[in-house]
């Protein structure tokens, strides 16, 4: 099988910590791809597309010479390496954040304590970046793994690495002192693909899909029950929600209310609700939200 010049190419990370989270979304996309197992490219059986697997590091040249039209790779890795590529949507998985550390027992407290300092990272851009808009004039020492032993093996002061649980720098006695980069799995484009009509429509076609889905999992559809004098205040708590769905029970004077409820409000709203009056309440997760 070879790749098809017609169709959109994707590059996903082949093994790693964004494969299952980019396959995932594939899915929630409505794509069916054949199994990738132990293969470098896959077609899509449903939609006019194609998906190569890389390691995370080579996503960005691949889609900046236009290998592929578009890439799913971390933010971090993005910006380490610096294409020309154009960052289309951030995913909600594979989220960290890049951050300087130190020994617990240095008596170092902020990066502005590291000038003279060494500083051992594989993101020697990003960190040199943050280290010069700040004015602190440290060493960068690229490393390309295990950056967390480096201060006991005394090659460095402190690191600049990804923490997700911090478990790593526990382990290592050390602790964070400042974050560089706040980093998530993010959807890339060449940019020459967009300037392709064909492909744009192709592309924008496979972003509402994607985003329907992120939309809808920062959303819960809540159903309740309450007496009809309650309804102005229910709707008071539901400000910035659309009109909810009011349905008259068998039982007189009584209402049933559906609304869905963002993520972020979801206890406020739940416990303003109950106050109110609203009883029963069922809470059902989104599947899609298509705007
Ligand atoms: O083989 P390939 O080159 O494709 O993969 P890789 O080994 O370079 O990357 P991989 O799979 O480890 O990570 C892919 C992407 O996942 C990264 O570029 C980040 O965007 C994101 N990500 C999310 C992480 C982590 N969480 C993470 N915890 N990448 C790395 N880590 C490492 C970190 O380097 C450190 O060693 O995990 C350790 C810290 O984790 P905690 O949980 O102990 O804090
Ligand atoms: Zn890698």
């Amino acid at each position: 099988m070879k790749l098809n010049g017609e169709n959109l190419k994707i590059s996903i990370q082949k093994k790693g910590r964004l494969s299952q989270g980019s396959q995932e979304l594939f899915k929630a996309a409505g794509l069916d791809f054949e199994s990738s197992d132990g293969r470098l490219f896959s077609r899509c059986s449903n939609y006019p597309m194609d998906a190569l697997y890389l390691r995370d590091d080579d996503i960005p040249e691949y889609v900046q010479d236009g290998v592929t039209d578009l890439g799913i790779v971390g933010l971090n890795v993005v910006e380490e390496k610096g294409n020309q590529v154009a960052k289309l949507d951030y995913l909600g998985f594979g989220t960290c954040e890049l951050c300087i550390a130190v020994p617990k027992a240095s008596g170092l407290t902020s990066a502005f304590d590291l000038s003279g300092k060494r500083i051992a990272t594989s993101y020697p851009r990003i960190t040199g970046a943050y280290l010069e808009k700040r004015g602190i004039d440290a060493r960068v020492i690229e490393i390309s793994g295990s950056v967390e032993i480096t201060p006991s093996l005394d090659v460095a002061d402190a690191i600049c690495d990804i923490v997700s649980t911090g478990s790593t720098l526990r382990l290592h006695e050390l602790m964070p002192i400042e974050v560089v980069l706040k980093s998530e799995a993010v959807l890339i484009a060449n940019q020459e693909s967009l300037r392709n009509p064909r492909k744009v429509a192709l592309i924008e076609r496979l972003r509402a899909r994607i985003l329907s889905h992120l939309e809808a999992k920062k959303t819960k559809y809540v159903m309740m029950n309450a007496p009809e004098s309650a309804l102005e205040q229910i709707r008071g708590i539901l400000p910035g929600m659309k009109s909810p769905t009011i349905v008259p029970l068998a039982e007189e004077g009584m209402i049933a209310v559906h609304t869905a409820v963002p993520e972020d409000v979801f206890w406020d709203v739940i416990e303003a609700l109950k106050a109110a009056g609203a009883t029963d309440l069922l809470v059902v997760p989104v599947e899609k939200m298509v705007v």
